[in-house]
């Protein structure tokens, strides 16, 4: 008997403290949670770079910096070796650039499952850059803060494709806006002074 309610006040005791141990567990597991700055190397990325090759049978390089700023990712490019107009430009679900027209890239990576729209819509893929335009020269410049992207969490783009389609996304058509084949494609990696 004697044994027995020992065993029980050991009980006791042990639920006690478990139960005043549990907040501050939760607590903290709420806390780690909520830093989505790191990812999963303990590494706090905070500029991004994909440097675009042609595909088979194209001529267009180019390099696309993605760096963390107040109002979300800012997205710069310089793309060379266009026709003059507008050139789809997206990131895509995969970094693997390995198939000779680039399709091995996937689709528009797109984790909130939404449809295709412009970078400007609320609702559209993550990956949706909207366009380049090119110049007489066949050279493009771009620039826009993202506010839907992140270098960070599930809709991190770390690893993902950038792609350069050869004609116009016209922001609507389903689900990749009808911008035709893949000009160049690049993947998106941490950059050389892009860690803290
Ligand atoms: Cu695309
Ligand atoms: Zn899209």
């Amino acid at each position: 008997m004697q044994f027995r309610a020992n065993l029980t006040v050991t009980l006791t005791v042990l639920a006690v403290l478990l139960l005043a141990l549990m907040p501050t567990t939760w607590a903290q597991m709420h806390e780690n949670h909520k830093m989505p700055m790191h990812d999963g190397m303990g590494m706090n990325v905070t500029k991004a770079i994909a440097v675009l090759q042609p595909t088979q049978g194209n001529d267009v390089h180019g390099t696309v910096t993605f760096t963390q700023s107040q109002d979300g990712v800012l997205v710069e490019a310089v793309v060379t070796g266009l026709t003059p107009g507008k050139h789809g430009f997206h990131i895509h679900e995969f970094g693997d650039c390995s198939a000779p027209d680039g399709t091995s890239a996937g689709g528009h990576f797109n984790p909130t499952g939404h449809p295709h729209a412009g970078p400007a819509d609320e609702t559209r893929h993550a990956g949706d850059l909207g366009n380049l335009v090119a110049d007489e020269q066949g050279k493009a410049e771009y620039r826009w803060i993202d506010p839907k992207m992140s270098l960070h969490g599930p809709s991190s783009i770390l690893g993902r494709g950038v792609i350069v389609h050869a004609g116009e996304d016209d922001l609507r058509s389903q689900p990749t806006g009808a911008a035709g084949a893949r000009v160049a494609c690049g993947v998106i990696g941490v950059a050389k002074d892009g860690m803290e």
